[in-house]
């Protein structure tokens, strides 16, 4: 039986993925219909508090200070009974209070951090003890990105084939410290997108002709990424983030009704992270399910890249990461 008034609080780092995750093989699991690999970030980061207790009817939920209700509380609440169910506590609920460090549901991926912050949290609220892996496969049932948030640095997440999804987990390929890049995120609205990940992604598979096709090409993405990281070879891992990127905005741009997350000054930024190049400069970029250019560099280019794209018209603002760790348990008690 899980201890009452419990709390526990626990800090992850969002990730960006460089070969992306789009499609489920399973919904209710959410398993993923191909692997995908990150990089998690340092300083974009959710911190949750969950606290077990009996005195409430039904869990509660504020994000950046707002009582969340509906679709967001909904999400949370499925969560955590999951994690009561496993933890024999049933009927126990809780106050999760979570604050993120950038925009949420604005494609800078809160969900993964949101959701691998509160299966830490809440885990170790109610009293499991679970492995890395175990943690991984649980933050997955709140978020397919989520999963990856659980380890530092890059990050492969792998699709699994068992049909209950326990082989559904992420593993480190190099630690943060072991391949010191930036990522330098142009944000292009602070606005939250019309469209949520896994409502854009299910009616990609359904309805986009160009998605098996790019499920196909998924593989060799995937293999050619994770030896150009486990290598540190920018230019074949930059070369094949953009096409693989590029591949599921494809996708998504084919699907009917036609789903296109980007605006102008995604285009502009994308454009510019072409002209740098052509001018010498080795910086690739990637785009998630949101209209934010993310581009990749060295640390030395990190600082020209920025200014370039802070340059571009309609970039509210860059922020520059640099690799970060995985999920932390700051307190339980
Ligand atoms: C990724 N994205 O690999 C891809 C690329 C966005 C574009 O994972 O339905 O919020 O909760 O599993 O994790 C965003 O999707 O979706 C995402 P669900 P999630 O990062």
């Amino acid at each position: 039986m899980a201890p009452n008034r419990r709390t526990a609080v626990a800090r992850a780092g969002t990730n960006i993925a460089l070969v992306k995750y789009w499609g489920k093989r399973d919904d209710k699991l959410n398993l993923p219909r191909t692997g995908s690999l990150s990089l998690t970030l340092a300083g974009l980061e959710t911190v949750t508090s969950v606290s077990v207790d009996p005195g409430l009817q039904h869990d509660h939920f504020e994000l950046d200070g707002h009582i969340e209700r509906g679709v967001p509380l909904g999400r949370v609440g499925r969560f955590l009974a999951i994690v009561r169910e496993r933890a024999g506590a049933a009927g126990q609920f809780s106050r999760v209070v979570s604050r993120n460090s950038f925009p949420t549901a604005a494609g800078l991926a809160s969900s993964a951090s949101g959701f691998a912050a509160l299966a830490c949290a809440a885990s170790a609220a109610y009293g499991l003890d679970l492995s890395p892996e175990q943690l991984s496969a649980l933050a997955r049932r709140g978020s397919g990105s989520a999963a990856r948030s659980i380890f530092g640095g890059f990050v492969e997440m792998d699709p699994g084939v068992l049909p209950e999804g326990d082989d559904a987990v992420a593993h480190e390929l190099v630690p943060p410290a072991g391949w010191n890049l930036r990522l330098v995120v142009a944000v292009t609205t602070e606005a939250a997108k019309d469209v949520s990940s896994s409502t854009g992604m299910a009616a990609t598979e359904e309805t986009s002709p160009l998605y098996e096709a790019w499920v196909a090409s998924h593989g060799i993405d995937l293999e050619e990424a994770r030896l150009a990281v486990v290598g540190r070879d920018l230019q074949v891992l930059g070369a094949v983030m953009e096409r693989n990127c590029l591949g599921m905005h494809a996708c998504m741009m084919a699907a009917r009704p036609p789903l296109l997350y980007w605006n102008e000054a995604t285009l502009a930024a994308l454009r510019e992270v072409w002209n740098l190049r052509a001018r010498g400069v080795p910086v690739w970029f990637t785009i998630d399910a949101g209209p934010h250019v993310k581009a990749l560099c060295r640390v030395e280019e990190a600082a020209a890249v920025k200014t370039a794209l802070d340059k571009v018209p309609g970039v509210a603002r860059t922020i520059v990461a640099a690799p970060g760790d995985g999920v932390r348990l700051e307190s339980v008690g």
